[in-house]
């Protein structure tokens, strides 16, 4: 069967003839897409069976740009590594349709997108343990301390995407600092203090271009791309990363800052303009605790699955692997100031900041995430703590 672009008139029939637990019966659909790119399809039944469909069209779903299709192979190949190296805490793959351009996967409907959780003050008991098993384990097995290096390069070369990757080196490390065609979005109360804070300033400009440079050549691991907070599913019991639309294999420090800069949005908004439902107190402790957590977890489990996995006899020498820690930690804590700079005043904000309604909260909440991004992306070789994360962000008073 040729390629055509499924709708909800043709999801249900498609999902039937490709999937056996779904011949019999009526069932309902919905397109429940929210991101630029793809269409998102979630087909069910009451009481019964349910599927997320995934596909990739010729024009980008919103902004109707030519993306090659081939993306949606590449993540689902991505998807495939994440269940071998991170399984249970991402969607179960059932098929990649090649012809189609199209993946079925798990239906994690029960779950919250983190992001929206974040925003009415719920918390996660369980999420700095997972998320950090989820990097770790994503990082070790696909780079070469844990993958044949043949095989690692043979992965590389299939999960290249110029045009995904494309997209971050333009919103996330360079239309920010030099607000390329006007397309950056400052918050009009805040343009003078950005304009002398940020794009008159030379020395960020040229720690950001040092950070775009790593993530341009460093094809350590394969990463997730966009691990944000609206990348990830929470409840209670339970944490599953989806999306990796933009993965690829690039510098290991990145999903790390991406999500770290996302929990101190979090954090940000809490602090100028709370609208949660617990405690305020309460819950912009529970983010300290989570943010330096985050940091903390990952730096003991990579040491401890290191050792584990490395097979290499010279990564084994004596010191390689907290070295190579240290120089992931900095490139994390770069991508976390530039995920914090870009997300504030760039295209695609973050709604953690853009729907704060309080004038004088917003622009407090938005410097305080100026201010940590370039702390962090200046002194990123200096920020190897969690606690360095959560000092940033106190930093603008
Ligand atoms: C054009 S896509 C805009 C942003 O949304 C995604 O989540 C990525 O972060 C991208 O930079
Ligand atoms: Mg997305």
């Amino acid at each position: 069967m040729s390629y055509y672009l499924l709708t909800e008139e043709t999801v249900v029939e498609y999902v039937k003839r490709k999937l056996p637990a779904f011949t019999q019966g009526e069932f309902c659909c919905k397109e429940i897409g929210d991101g630029n790119l793809n269409y998102v399809f979630r087909v069910w039944r009451e009481e019964g069976p349910s599927v997320i469909i995934k596909q990739a069209g010729d024009l980008s779903r919103l902004s109707k740009v030519a993306y090659s299709k081939d993306r949606a192979r590449i993540e689902a190949e991505i998807l495939t590594a994440q269940n071998a190296f991170a399984a249970g805490v991402v969607p179960e793959l059932y098929f990649y349709d090649p012809e189609m351009n199209a993946t079925a996967m798990e239906d994690l409907t029960g779950h919250t997108i983190m992001r929206k959780a974040l925003m009415e003050g719920e918390t996660f008991p369980r999420f700095a343990d997972d998320i950090t098993e989820f990097m770790v384990g994503m990082l070790l097995g696909t780079s070469d301390v844990g993958m044949n290096h043949a095989e690692k390069k043979a992965r590389v070369k299939a999960a290249v995407n110029p045009e995904l990757c494309g997209i971050t080196e333009r919103l996330i490390f360079t239309e920010p600092y030099l607000n390329l065609e006007g397309k950056n979005k400052v918050f009009e109360p805040n343009l003078e203090w950005v304009k002398k804070n940020l794009y008159e300033d030379e020395r960020i400009r040229l720690e950001a271009a040092k950070c775009k440079m790593a993530f341009m050549n460093k094809a350590e691991a394969l990463l997730h791309g966009d691990l944000h907070t609206g990348s990830i599913f929470v409840t209670e019991e339970s944490t599953k990363v989806f999306d990796p639309e933009f993965g690829f294999y690039g510098p290991m420090g990145f999903d790390l800052g991406m999500l770290t800069a996302n929990l101190m949005f979090a954090w940000a908004r809490a602090t100028c303009a709370y609208t949660g439902k617990s405690p305020r107190a309460q819950f912009v402790a529970w983010l300290e605790e989570t943010i330096a957590e985050v940091v903390e977890l990952f730096k003991s489990k990579f040491l401890a699955s290191f050792g584990e996995v490395v097979a290499d006899p010279m990564l084994k020498a004596r010191g390689f692997a907290p070295w190579l820690l240290g120089e992931l930690l900095a490139d994390a804590a770069g991508v976390c100031g530039a995920e914090l700079i870009r997300r504030t005043v760039g295209m695609a904000g973050v709604a953690d900041l853009r729907t704060i309604e309080d004038e004088a909260g917003r622009v407090a909440a938005e410097r305080i995430c100026v201010t940590a991004g370039k702390q962090l992306m200046t002194y990123r070789f200096q920020s190897m703590s969690g606690d360095d994360y959560v000092e940033a962000m106190k930093l603008y008073r």
